[in-house]
């Protein structure tokens, strides 16, 4: 019945769309709605001050008024809709004025925000902005529709998240996975361990002095981050990775090395890259340190703890007594054991904190409780990982290398950047998770998809931005347009009217159209826009 309304709701519709990602449903009507440059709006209680400045790039101020002067209007939907409810909405553009009906505050940002797109691309003339009229009934493809940033290689610091947590919620995206901790620097203030900034803070990448200057977040910065993005409908998942990618904080308290491993000639990468596994003193300072984790993102509901990429540094681990100990205690035969025994007991840890535990794809493997566990599928060349981490009944973030890593150069031309086998233009991006063949059954395991931006390569802010967009657009209109509803040319027809937004709101990025030169790394050292301490 539902299915057959959008059927005949989409078929009827002649061309009005502006909006990105694309609604599901869309019906052109008869007539225009006139504004002039001022537009009363009764807003939701308290959100004017989120809503209001959104509409400025539009032409237009908005300003509060009671519903019975109010041209743009919310409602709450008639009893068991469908469309209207959760993240969903419905917005109606009449000659006499819009109305956006939603049940939760995401799904009034989000008719809010589809309307401030309508009124930016509406025909303009003689101070009157002319709104075609129609209707729209919207709600999200998947759930999960995310982005992570690497903030240890190179730091962003806190304007830079704001403005990228503006952007996400624009396009209806609701995750940011925000990898804290990694080999380069620890980015998260912990109050009982003061040197994990301190020392761990210091450098990055591309700056191993070790007087470089400190970059992290103060816990005041990472609760004010978190409400700011819950403002926006999104929630912020927090990583710490373990055992693994731990040089910072080993450097920091090198009580807790678990060794790591040298690359050919040098001596600088990364020869503490793991916690010790095994030590009593090293699990109860991860135990406190995933406590105040914990304390600062009530609303996670999942704490990230990395396991990637063990095996790349654990060779010193049958040096380590107490990894002998265990192995002899607990009868564990190898190596891999002692990575499983590990994340089952830190897994525990987060699970007693009343969060779920999120991992990479290395942890399908590590026989963690399925209805506690959240996969992250990464590597694309393995897609039978990602099998493993369906039958095993996992919850599943698809946010594979190819085409997911923004890392990876977005145009043949582009000198640098990671390639495999290829590269990630935006109409791979677009098209994802096509292709992937999954079955209904595994599409209800699947949580959603996610980009993510790596940083060892992405040295200042405009090369992050020139990374990101406009790619996230566009695995942006993947993550929340149904797949029958998903087209590539109208994408990028409406594609260009938000590179002007992205102008307008001081975020870089590679024109497609244009073919707009690289941005690459080339002579540029890190960027320290935050006070060095
Ligand atoms: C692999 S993805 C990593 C990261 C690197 C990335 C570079 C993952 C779980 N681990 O540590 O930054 O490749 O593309």
């Amino acid at each position: 019945m539902f299915r057959l309304f959008c059927v005949l709701f989409v078929s009827s519709f002649p061309l009005v769309a502006q909006v990105i990602p694309r609604p599901m449903a869309e019906k052109s009507a008869a007539g225009n709605l006139r504004l002039g440059p001022e537009v009363k709006v009764a807003f939701p209680e308290g959100g004017e001050a989120l809503l209001a400045p959104m509409l400025r790039h539009a032409g237009l101020k908005a300003s509060a008024a009671g519903a019975a002067d109010a041209v743009v209007k919310f409602q709450t939907p008639a009893a068991g809709d469908k469309i209207a409810s959760g993240e969903g909405y419905r917005l109606k553009i009449t000659p006499d004025g819009v109305t956006i009906v939603a049940t939760t505050p995401a799904g009034r940002l989000y008719g809010w925000q589809s309307f401030v797109q309508i009124a930016e691309a509406a025909e303009k003339s003689d101070g009157t902005t002319s709104l075609a009229c129609r209707e729209i009934a919207d709600k999200p493809r998947f759930a999960w529709r995310g982005y992570m940033l690497d903030e240890s290689r190179h730091f962003t610091g806190e304007a830079g998240v704001k403005r990228l947590l503006d952007a996400m919620s624009r396009y209806k995206l609701n995750r940011f996975h925000w990898h804290l901790t990694d080999s380069p620097g620890w980015r998260i203030e912990i109050k009982r361990y003061p040197e994990l900034t301190r020392t761990g803070g210091r450098g990055n990448e591309s700056d191993l002095r070790p007087d470089a200057p400190a970059q992290f977040y103060t816990q005041d910065q990472v609760r004010d981050i978190v409400a700011y993005a819950k403002e926006r409908g999104i929630i912020v998942i927090p990583e710490i990775d373990m055992p693994g990618h731990a040089d910072a904080a080993v450097k920091a308290y090198p009580e807790h090395d678990g060794g790591g491993f040298l690359q050919k000639g040098r001596t600088d990468k990364w020869p503490r890259f793991t916690f010790n596994p095994a030590k009593k003193e090293t699990l109860e300072f991860l135990d406190h340190i995933l406590d105040e984790v914990a304390s600062l993102f009530p609303d996670a509901g999942v704490i990230h703890f990395g396991g990637d990429e063990v095996h790349f540094g654990w060779h010193k681990w049958p040096e380590l007594p107490e990894v002998q100990d265990l192995m002899k205690r607990e009868n564990l035969k190898q190596l891999a054991d002692v990575e499983t025994w590990f994340n089952r007991r830190m897994a525990g840890k987060i699970n007693q904190l009343g969060f779920k535990t999120g991992g990479w794809d290395e942890i399908a493997a590590r026989e963690l409780p399925a209805d506690q566990t959240l996969v992250w599928w990464w590597r694309h060349d393995k897609p039978q990982v990602l099998r493993q981490a369906l039958d095993a009944g996992y919850p599943v973030v698809l946010c594979p290398r190819r085409p997911c890593y923004f890392d990876f150069v977005q145009h043949e031309s582009h000198q640098t950047g990671r390639r495999w086998g290829g590269f990630n233009p935006l109409q791979d991006v677009y098209q994802f998770p096509k292709g992937l063949d999954l079955s209904d059954a595994d599409a209800n395991q699947v949580l959603g998809i996610q980009a993510c931006l790596w940083t060892e390569a992405a040295v200042t802010q405009a090369r992050r931005d020139f990374l990101t967009w406009p790619r996230l657009i566009a695995l942006a209109e993947a993550a929340w347009t149904p797949e029958k509803r998903k087209d590539f040319a109208s994408f990028e027809t409406r594609l260009k009217s938000q590179l002007a937004w992205l102008e307008g709101h001081g975020i870089g990025f590679y024109d497609p159209f244009a073919g707009s030169p690289e941005v690459s790394d080339k002579g540029a050292k890190p960027e320290y826009p935050d006070k060095p301490e």
